[in-house]
């Protein structure tokens, strides 16, 4: 036993000396000493010399073995998808091979077993949406500026440019996405200028050989705003002629361009109701300018206005009815949850809703609501959650994620889309375990049934784990398996539940700070701020008690889900507590599942997200042998950051819901640190960022 103690201590001790500074940047796709193969088939293509070279470097099975790589028609296999063995790779596409040598070399750098099998793409276009403005800022964005954009007066394209290009293009194919919107959807009309379009072609150039194809979100007054013609409205056809001219112009430069993302009448955004016209005639000019080009059209379903009594009603009440109107090349795109990527929301009610249309799901890898890149939170668990809910539109089983990927309603085109978390801090996402959710949303965008335990699993392996097969054999492996991944990857696993308990349990929602949406402001509603931009139309807190009441003595909301859901989300008793406040307005006194009262409930809850932080800590710091020294100690820094962040969301809401419950905070739960009026005082522009709480005022639009 002593022996074996003093052996594990020596091997702790190599590994921490073999454990090189890494800044990120290689992120999943790391170095590693790879062993000589010969490859046969690969043709002369861009796309398949790069398969050649992922293969010759990246070659972790048996040495000097022979891999051939097969293009011929398979009706079991789509365009994208792949048949592997352990030294073969047969696909219908260049883009097929390519995918299937990723998958390859994941499968034996991750340990698994090659087994022969035919793996074909849920979704057709699987893609990152990115928030980046011409300016090259980055809206949400929590990870430096635009990788794409850098200013009017910066268009000219350098080869450090190309390079970072195509470092980004070989990570996305890496885990299966196949496109990219390169700007924000609160599109600048000006990115249909001819010169940045030639910057499009130029990153579209880059990005092809990767099977990544460009798409840009469009301004809907484009035709007034850049074309200088008298109106946008989507029925003049001197507009319709304008975007024909345009797109035009786009295909002569990017051959395979994919479509556009539009944001219309949202949030300030034109669109065609600004001329008296509906959601679909809208998106069916674009559409139809498109359809000769074989392009799409991403239609947003983000819309709200003011006036209403629940904003998590409005998609569903304005385009339902548009249900059948639109052309077949719209795909109507909707965020996974009613309202906006809250830490947590039951799935929106549109999906499956509308079944002669087709729609997608957008999910949020930027963590905007999620602590930005300060915060360790796994999204994976938060997007299983929502692909794998039953909407019972077509009977039991029929899953968000069997709504949108053409398994039910037998779509043209189908899609899932992510807005990326990219940057150009030199590790791409800012936060190191940030990478994990860009990685994740490819992942289950190319496998919408994969676990999110197999997804941490998979990138743990990748993104720390040893390939040298000396230390394989020396034993290290196993000790690096107890002692590092299963303690990481159960902290991923719980740390979205963790941010859940911390911020908003028990299905609050929508009670940030304004503007930035990264601390807590349930307080938050000055005079003159519209009801639905302030925390307390979410959570309606007063003497009586707190939660929104969606059931059909409130909103009614409930009404838009398929039974037995309604009746499920109604009825107190089998209402999931996960969603209790978002359905329900409930006393103060309620008595929970636990036997606690609702209030104390809501105390342990916040209480348990803190602890929760601070076992994290613990799990890192422990890990500390197993990390090189330089993300060691970078995601040790965001961790204390998270443990004061966490620390601030439940003094902040507990001491301000107090003031309501007027009830003890349960003494077994540990004491409050900062004062209520302190955080209101720094609301809305705070973040406590340092041990000795210096005050970061941070401008409007963080
Ligand atoms: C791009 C939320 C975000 C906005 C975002 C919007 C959208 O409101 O705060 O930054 O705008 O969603 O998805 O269009």
């Amino acid at each position: 036993m002593k022996i074996k103690v003093i052996i594990n201590i020596f091997l702790l001790a190599v590994m921490h000396m073999a454990v090189r500074a890494d800044d990120g940047h290689d992120l999943w796709l790391r170095k590693i000493n790879a062993s000589p193969l010969k490859v046969v088939g690969a043709g002369k293509s861009q796309k398949m010399a790069i398969a050649m070279e992922e293969l010759n470097s990246r070659w972790l099975g048996e040495a000097d073995a022979t891999v051939t790589l097969t293009i011929r028609p398979d009706k079991q296999i789509k365009p994208d998808g792949y048949r592997l063995t352990a030294n073969s790779v047969q696909a219908t596409t260049e883009s097929g091979i390519l995918y299937g040598v990723y998958e390859l070399l994941r499968l034996q750098q991750t340990r698994q077993h090659v087994r022969s099998r035919v793996s074909n793409p849920s979704y057709q276009n699987r893609l990152l949406n990115h928030w980046d403005n011409l300016d090259g800022s980055v809206e949400r964005g929590y990870a430096g500026r635009s990788i794409f954009w850098k200013g009017k007066d910066n268009v000219a394209v350098t080869e450090a440019d190309r390079s970072l290009w195509a470092g980004y293009a070989r990570a996305c194919a890496s885990i299966g996405l196949n496109g990219s919107v390169l700007n924000n959807v609160n599109a600048s009309p000006e990115v249909l200028s001819t010169a940045n379009l030639k910057r499009v072609k130029a990153i579209s150039d880059v990005l092809r050989p990767y099977g990544i194809r460009t798409f840009l979100s469009v301004n809907f007054s484009s035709p007034k705003l850049l074309g200088g013609l008298k109106t946008s409205d989507p029925l003049d056809p001197t507009v319709a002629r304008w975007w024909a001219g345009k797109i035009k112009e786009i295909y002569t430069l990017v051959p395979d361009f994919g479509g556009f993302v539009v944001k219309a009448n949202s949030e300030g955004q034109p669109g065609p109701q600004d001329f008296g016209r509906t959601h679909a005639e809208g998106a069916n000019m674009l559409a139809d300018a498109l359809k000769p080009w074989d392009g799409i059209v991403m239609w947003r379903a983000f819309v709200y206005s003011s006036t209403d009594k629940d904003r998590a009603r409005q998609a569903y009440s304005e385009f339902m009815p548009l249900d059948g109107k639109f052309r077949d090349n719209v795909i109507i795109q909707v965020k996974n949850g009613p309202i906006d990527f809250q830490p947590r929301e039951p799935f929106s009610p549109l999906f499956g809703a509308m079944k002669k249309t087709s729609m997608m799901n957008e999910l949020q890898i930027t963590q905007e609501y999620l602590g930005h890149s300060k915060q360790l939170v796994f999204l994976s668990t938060m997007w299983e959650e929502c692909l794998k809910s039953d909407t019972y539109q077509e009977g039991r089983g029929s899953t968000v994620a069997r709504c949108t990927n053409g398994s039910i309603f037998g779509n043209k085109y189908t899609a899932i889309a992510g807005v990326a978390n990219t940057g150009l801090d030199s590790n791409w996402t800012g936060h190191d375990f940030a990478q994990a959710n860009w990685y994740a949303f490819g992942r289950l965008a190319w496998n919408d049934t994969l676990s999110s335990a197999q997804i941490a699993d998979e990138w743990l392996r990748l993104t720390f784990g040893s390939n040298d097969q000396n230390e394989i054999n020396a034993g290290k492996d196993e000790l690096w398996n107890t002692e590092f991944l299963k303690p990481v990857k159960e902290m991923m696993l719980s740390s979205r539940e963790t941010a859940v308990n911390y911020s908003m349990p028990l299905g609050l929602h929508h009670i940030f700070a304004a503007n930035h949406h990264y601390g807590p402001g349930p307080w938050y509603a000055p005079t003159g701020v519209r009801p639905d931009w302030t925390p307390p139309y979410y959570h309606q807190a007063d003497t009586m008690g707190i939660g929104f009441d969606r059931t059909r003595s409130g909103s009614n909301a409930v009404r838009q889900y398929h039974q037995p859901l309604t009746s499920q989300f109604e009825d107190l008793n089998t209402c999931p507590e996960i969603y209790l406040l978002w359905f329900h307005h409930l006393p103060w006194s309620y008595k929970m599942r636990s036997g606690r009262t609702l209030w104390d409930e809501l105390c342990f809850r916040y209480d348990q997200g803190v602890q929760q932080v601070r076992e994290y800590q613990k799990i890192w710091d422990k890990s500390r042998n197993y990390v090189d020294q330089e993300r060691f100690l970078r995601v040790q820094s965001k961790l204390k950051q998270q443990a004061r962040d966490a620390q601030v969301w439940k003094d902040g809401c507990l001491l301000y819901f107090q003031q309501f419950s007027r009830r003890p905070i349960p003494y077994e739960i540990e004491r409050p640190v900062y004062d209520l009026s302190f955080l209101e005082s720094v609301n809305p522009l705070y973040i406590i960022r340092s041990a000795d709480n210096e005050k970061e005022i941070i401008p409007n639009h963080y």
